[in-house]
Formats: C-alpha cells, structure tokens, sequence
C-alpha cells in the first residue's frame, strides 16, 4: 500500500545557506521562518531541514553532539517550535535529518564509552584493540586510537564521528526517544542519514549486513505511530529489493540511492575520478529504477543535494533551458520528488577560489593532492552555496560563511517577475502535479524512442497523461502523437523536439 504522504512535495533546505537574519553570515531559523510565504507560493508540502542539533561542526552538523537540542548557531529551541507552528499555518510540515550512524565525539554517548568501559554505554560505539585495513568515506584509515580507552575506534566518516554499535539495543532505545521527542513536537517526517552503514561487519573489511539494518530499523520504530510520518532513508548501499522489503515492512517510505549522481564517474573509482556524462546512461537508470519499482515499490526523485553539487554545471554546461526540462521530468516521474534550495532559480556551482573551500571531505582530498578540476565539479561546497535572493545576492547583510560567486541573474526576485523563468515553470508543474492523480498514482507505459528522448504515460483509471523530454542538446525527431500540452518548454512540434525540450500533455 502506498501511504497518500508519499505524494508530498520535499523542499529539502540546507540551514546554514538559506536565509541569515542576524548579520553572522550564517543561515538560521528565523531566516526559515521568513521565507515560508515564498515556500508555500512555490507549492512544497514539507521541508527537509539538515541538522541544526548543537554540534561542533566539523561536518556541518552531520555531527551531532546532543539531538535534542539546536545549535545556538541556528536559534533556540523556542525558534525552533515557532517555525514548525508558522509553517503548519502556511500548510508545510518539517522533516528532521536524523543522523543514527554516527555521532559527534563530543556526545555524551562517547564520552561515557570513553571513560567507562565497563558502564552502561561501553559497547555503544564499535572499539578494537587492533585496526582493520579500511578506509573511510573521507579518507584516511577508519580506526582512530583513544588514548584514555586505549583502543581503537571505528568511524565511516571523520574521526570526530564516531559510529554506533547498532548491536547494542540501547542505541535503538535512545533514537526511539529522539524520533518521539521530535514527533512530540510536530515533525512529520524524518530522513535517515546513510542508514544501510548501521549494519556492519568487519572480516576483515567492511560490508553491509542487510538484516542488521533491517533489525535496527524495526527496533528504533517499534513503538512509534508511523502512520503519518514521511520516512526517507539515505541508502546508497541497498538493492532494488532490499529496498522494497523495508517499503513493504513501511520501515521507509522512501529511499535515496545515488546512480544517476554517479553518471559522471568513472565505475568502480571513487566519486573524484570524473567521465563525461551521457544522456542516453541518464536515460537508461531513470528507467531502471521505474521499472524496478514499478509493482510495489515506489521512487525517490531528486537531481541535487547538499553533498551533490549541481547536475546543471556537471552535466548540461549551466545552461537554463536543460533546467526546465529536468524538473518537468521530475516531477511527471512515479516517486516522492526532493526539490534541493536554489534549483527552483536554476543555481549552480560556483566560481570557489581554493583557498575558500570549507568542506572536509574536499579539503582532505587536495591535501592528499586531489584535482582541483574535479573539486570544481564534485566539491560539495559547491550544493552549499547561498541561495540567491536578488541580485546582490540577500542572503546575509554580513560575510558569508562560504565565499562563491554563481550567476547572479538566477535569483528568486528576477524570477518573480518574469513569466517565462524557470521559477514559473516549477510553480506551474507544482500546481499541476496537485490537480493531476496521474502524475502521482498513475502506472507508467513505456515509449520506444531515440536513445536520448524519454517518453512515456501517466495512467490512473480513464486518465492518461503524456510526457516527452528531450535529454540532450540536439533536436530529435519522433513520431509519439502529443495531445492538448497542458506545460511545454523549448522549442518543439508535433514531430520534433528542439533542444532540451519537454512536454506533458493529455493523450487522446
Ligand atoms: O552522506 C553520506 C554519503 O554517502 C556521503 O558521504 C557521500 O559519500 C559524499 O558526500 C559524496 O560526496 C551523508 C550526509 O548527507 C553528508 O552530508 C554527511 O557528510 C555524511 O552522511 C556523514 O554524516
Ligand atoms: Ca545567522
């Protein structure tokens, strides 16, 4: 059965880049605050904040030291209960970052692991008195020594994140009560950061234990309502079928897993070793993961996120045009769609001068000697940019925190006033995809068309809408038949589609 939230539009907001209100540079929760009338005009359901726990941020919160607490960088806790009631009154919810893998080394957690062994929290992170050979995600080898424990600790990402044993059941008590604490408050959804790493094992390497994660999930949830919570896991790691066991289980609602973001590099290397992109591969994993979850399965749908910078400079040169025609895509395919901040305006990467990269997992790479051409296009500073209110950028009467320039004419108020911009273009399919049971509940009928052409239908009961979409640069012919065009970018006619354009129509 597919929960009707599934159905919500995500508007996933990277705090500390969205709005500053006090002048530090930094985004903050007032700043959200600000900004849900122009949410709401966009026509989200939901908001996907990243962390804004009490941290000492080395990455950017995703290290948390107390997850029931905000980071006095973002506001208060009262700041924070204002802006889950003003949104409900502008008919958005907030999903929370829940982040279970992992925690900070500042977390009571670990301190108390730390010192005391043999105390309740001993075995709550993942100790050895000898380390394997693997690496983490950043890095540098996975094992750091504790000097007062005197053994090694295992993190996946930066030291100062160590993970969870998720076989102690205690770790799974402590995130019940987090989800509870938060759900108490009004939050309606929540995204698990890279959940399948809760099940682990090492011999000597890493690999993922599907039934742990399973195990983890069933015990974190057991007592809390699901019923009317949004539940998205970050999973890069799990197969088409793993993930519909969990959707089965409604364990997750939905799942990220990140192929069409790997499009650009090499197979088998890690995500610096770059290739060039090929609509046609774009083409073929858009298929393979509709089909895959065609029957009982169901989609996440999104281009960008906080760690994946822009698909408009990796793959279509910043050119506007290629961004029209991927959220009508977007939006018309089965799946709970994820809009990341600054798509809707057509943002890009950056002009970042080294020197001003903040991210760890950049910085480590080129003091390992990284490429600084692969940093300008897989850096992740380049997704945390600050969103462009005008021109001038309106983002922060102060220095912010990260420097970059991106094209100042994709900004949310020349957008405003202009009729054509691609602003108008992803309020207009919003509203459509509202009033259409068919892009939401609708089975998909396949096309045959040329390799970089998608086309295919929408159907729910008599309904039947048509999308056709240009994936590249070059006009294409076809003999699809396009009913009345209910939305319609670039150019195209009845038997050809110009460059990067795309339709949805009625069939007849
Ligand atoms: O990301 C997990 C993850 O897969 C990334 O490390 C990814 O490999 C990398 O960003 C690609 O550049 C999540 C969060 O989204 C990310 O921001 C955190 O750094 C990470 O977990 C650790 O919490
Ligand atoms: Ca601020």
């Amino acid at each position: 059965m597919i929960k009707s939230h599934r159905h919500q539009v995500v508007y996933h907001l990277y705090p500390k880049s969205f709005q500053d209100t006090n002048g530090d540079g930094v985004g903050d929760l007032n700043g959200i605050r600000k900004r849900l009338g122009y949410l709401q005009r966009l026509g989200v359901d939901m908001i996907w904040l990243c962390p804004v726990y009490t941290s000492p941020g080395y990455d950017h919160g995703y290290d948390v030291a107390d997850y029931t607490s905000i980071d006095p960088l973002y506001g208060s806790m009262d700041e924070m209960e204002a802006l889950i009631d003003e949104a409900s009154q502008h008919d958005i919810t907030i999903m929370m970052d829940i982040v279970a893998n992992h925690t900070s080394y500042c977390h009571e957690w670990f301190i108390a692991s730390e010192h005391d062994p043999d105390g309740p929290y001993g075995d709550t992170y993942i100790w050895r008195d000898e380390p394997t050979e693997v690496e983490s995600f950043f890095g540098g080898s996975a094992w750091t020594y504790s000097s007062i424990r005197q053994q090694y600790y295992f993190h996946s990402f930066a030291k100062e994140q160590p993970d969870l044993n998720w076989k102690q059941s205690i770790v799974a008590k402590e995130f019940a009560h987090i989800l509870s604490f938060w759900i108490e408050k009004g939050v309606r959804g929540f995204r698990f950061d890279v959940i399948d790493l809760i099940g682990k094992q090492f011999h000597p390497h890493r690999w993922l234990d599907f039934e742990r994660v399973q195990e983890g999930l069933r015990e974190m949830m057991a007592s809390v309502d699901r019923s009317n919570l949004l539940l998205v896991g970050e999973a890069g790691g799990l197969s088409p079928s793993e993930i519909r066991q969990l959707q089965e289980e409604g364990l997750l609602d939905v799942v990220f897993n990140f192929e069409t973001c790997a499009l650009d590099e090499v197979a088998g290397k890690n995500k610096w070793h770059l290739q060039s992109f090929d609509p046609a591969e774009l083409k073929k994993t858009i298929k393979k993961w509709q089909d895959e979850m065609e029957e009982d399965g169901w989609n996440s749908l999104f281009w960008n996120n906080h760690d994946q910078p822009r698909v408009l400079s990796r793959w279509y040169d910043d050119d506007i045009r290629a961004a029209k025609m991927l959220v009508l895509l977007q939006l018309t395919l089965r799946g709970t769609p994820f809009i990341y901040q600054g798509d809707e305006i057509g943002m890009t990467n950056g002009n970042i001068q080294q020197s001003d990269y903040q991210d760890i997992e950049t910085l480590r790479y080129l003091q390992q000697g990284g490429a600084i051409q692969s940093v300008q296009l897989k850096g992740r500073d380049h997704a945390r940019l600050p969103m462009m209110w005008t021109k001038e950028g309106g983002f922060s009467t102060g220095t912010a925190w990260l420097r970059g320039m991106t094209h100042v004419d994709r900004n949310v108020h020349d957008q405003q006033l202009d009729d054509d911009s691609l602003l108008q273009v992803y309020r207009r399919l919003l509203s459509i995809r509202k009033a259409e049971p068919a892009l939401l509940d609708g089975e998909m009928k396949w096309h045959e068309t040329p390799s970089t052409m998608i086309a295919f239908d929408r159907i729910h009961g008599e309904q039947s809408l048509r999308i056709l979409v240009n994936l590249s640069n070059h006009s294409i012919q076809h003999r699809i038949k396009m009913g009345k065009t209910l939305i319609g970018v670039g150019d195209y006619c009845e038997e050809e589609l110009g460059p990067y354009a795309a339709v949805l129509c009625y069939t007849f």
